[in-house]
């Protein structure tokens, strides 16, 4: 398999793009290409979970609209937390409606543009409804929110995501708007642009499925096969009874694999 992957030092000094020279700079400082799946329902329990966390992850991920107490009380601690322990929020939102719709949603009872670097943009409703509206939000300093990621990919068993085309034009989307675009949900790397990370979901290294559609494989697929960046991993961690043992697991097999061929 072909390497497609620039050197992370190249990769962080080419970059035009603050949010992911800013994740390049965490993945090297901290040697982690893992990202965390919270997806626990209370306040409580995410923040217990990012305490332990913090220290090992490249990014925190979590879906505002699961966690059944959401309060402005909660991403105020998010975001000192992400400050103190240097890693990326990633609010999962999934936005896929007019441009309109997604920035009523953006600045919405979650105030997500506000505590945010990172979001989830579905690729189906089409450049138009896509690049303007994000871009004005990420360009104004009144915002956290840095980036999106478009979702090529998804892991779900039978998608349609990988009907004829799909993907391809979910990264002329992202090759149009490189400003706003920061990287790919994917699950093989779909582009060899050295700015634009391929973030990956469905990682596992004890299941291969749930019962509900989800599609797991292991690290070495995910990464060295299938070339991807940063594994995202949820239940692998959030499921077991020693999370932080299963962090380190994570983190340093997801860090092996990505720097196997990299003297940066
Ligand atoms: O490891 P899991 O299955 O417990 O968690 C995977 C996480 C979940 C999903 O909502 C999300 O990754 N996800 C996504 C994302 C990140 O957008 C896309 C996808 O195709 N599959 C997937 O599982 O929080």
């Amino acid at each position: 398999v072909d390497n497609m992957r620039t050197p992370l030092l190249e990769r962080e000094s080419l970059t035009e793009s603050p949010l992911n020279k800013k994740i390049l700079s965490i993945m090297r400082t901290k040697k982690s290409n893992l990202c965390l799946a919270i997806d626990y329902t209370t306040v409580d329990e995410v923040l217990q979970m990012v305490e332990l966390a913090g220290p090992f992850v490249l990014a925190i991920k979590v879906h505002a609209d699961a966690i059944v107490d959401f309060s402005e009380e909660f991403t105020k601690k998010l975001t000192t937390m992400a400050n103190d322990m240097d890693f990326i929020i990633f609010e999962d939102r999934k936005f896929a409606d007019t441009g309109n719709t997604n920035l009523l949603q953006l600045h919405g009872t979650q105030k997500i543009a506000s505590w945010a670097d990172v979001v989830t943009v579905h690729a189906v409703q089409g450049n138009d409804s896509i690049a303007g509206v994000f871009r004005k939000v990420i360009q104004d300093p009144a915002y956290r929110l840095k980036g999106i990621l478009l979702i090529a990919q998804l892991s779900t068993k039978g998608s349609l995501t990988s009907l004829n085309g799909y993907t391809e034009s979910a990264v002329e989307i992202a090759n149009d708007n490189r400003d706003v675009v920061s990287g790919f949900i994917t699950q093989t790397r779909v582009s060899a642009c050295s700015d634009l990370l391929n973030w990956t979901p469905g990682v596992n290294l004890d299941a291969k499925s749930d019962s509900a559609g989800q599609q797991w494989r292991g690290v070495d697929q995910a990464i060295e096969i299938q070339q991807n960046d940063i594994v995202i991993v949820g239940r692998g961690v959030t499921s077991s009874s020693e999370p932080v043992q299963q962090l380190k697991r994570y983190r340093q097999i997801a860090w092996e694999a990505l720097t196997k061929n990299d003297t940066s």
